[in-house]
């Protein structure tokens, strides 16, 4: 018997845009609506790679900016065989973060290009879609206090809000804006009438190979 395979759908933004709130939200409402879901996140600090991430995250560790970024990459690589896996099972996976939290943040950095940030993601899953939930960094400051993990200062997620802006312009990915400034529930809308319209768009579609 053949069934069809499961969206992948990818939450964006910067930090406190509301994408974990969004994707439990997301989640549960696919659930609820008979559909099979499962969120996932990156990093994911629970494998021995994802362990050094989040020491390094948590300022525990220093690490050579190149070689964290091979590690986040590295980080998704080790997921894809489960992630195709729960795809052809039918199993839409709502994702907090990929590849392109990866380009933003690195190409944050000084001396550290868009192109050169890609390439260790190329051929990835690609997402059916990728929802960036749109938020001014100083409105997403007054959502709470920054933690005090590495990235989260004011500067930093500002250049970070512009390197998602350079990649929206790549046509090749199926980026939707929503604008996060919005009530939870309004949000939640938007996201799940554009997930169930992907949903129902891919499911006799193959599954892509990012930025390739
Ligand atoms: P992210 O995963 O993007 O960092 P979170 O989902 O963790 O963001 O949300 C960050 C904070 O903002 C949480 O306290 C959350 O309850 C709150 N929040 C999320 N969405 C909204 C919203 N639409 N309006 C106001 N506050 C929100
Ligand atoms: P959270 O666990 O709170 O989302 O923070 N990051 C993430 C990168 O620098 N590169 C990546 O590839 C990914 C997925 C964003 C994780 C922090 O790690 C950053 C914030």
């Amino acid at each position: 018997m053949t069934c069809s395979r499961g969206a992948l759908i990818v939450l964006e933004g910067v930090d406190r845009a509301g994408k974990t709130t969004q994707c439990l939200k997301l989640v549960q409402a696919l659930q609820q609506s008979g559909r099979e879901a499962e969120m996932m996140r990156f990093p994911d600090r629970t494998t021995v790679i994802g362990q050094l991430i989040s020491s390094y995250l948590m300022k525990k560790s220093n690490l050579e900016d190149h070689t964290v970024h091979l590690l986040f990459s590295a980080n998704r690589w080790e997921m894809v065989p489960l992630m195709k896996q729960k795809l052809e099972q039918g199993i839409n996976l709502v994702v907090d973060r990929y590849a392109f939290s990866g380009v933003a943040f690195t190409s944050a950095k000084p001396g550290f290009s868009l192109e050169w940030c890609k390439n260790p993601d190329v051929g990835l899953p690609k997402p059916d879609l990728v929802m960036f939930l749109q938020l001014n960094p100083s409105v997403a400051e007054n959502r709470g206090e920054f933690g005090t993990e590495r990235y989260e200062t004011s500067f930093f997620q500002c250049t970070v809000h512009r390197r998602f802006e350079e990649l929206m312009e790549d046509k090749s990915v199926n980026w939707r804006v929503i604008d996060a400034a919005r009530s939870i529930e309004e949000v939640h809308k938007d996201i799940k009438l554009l997930s169930e319209n992907i949903i129902n768009f891919s499911e006799n579609q193959p599954i892509g190979m990012l930025w390739s």
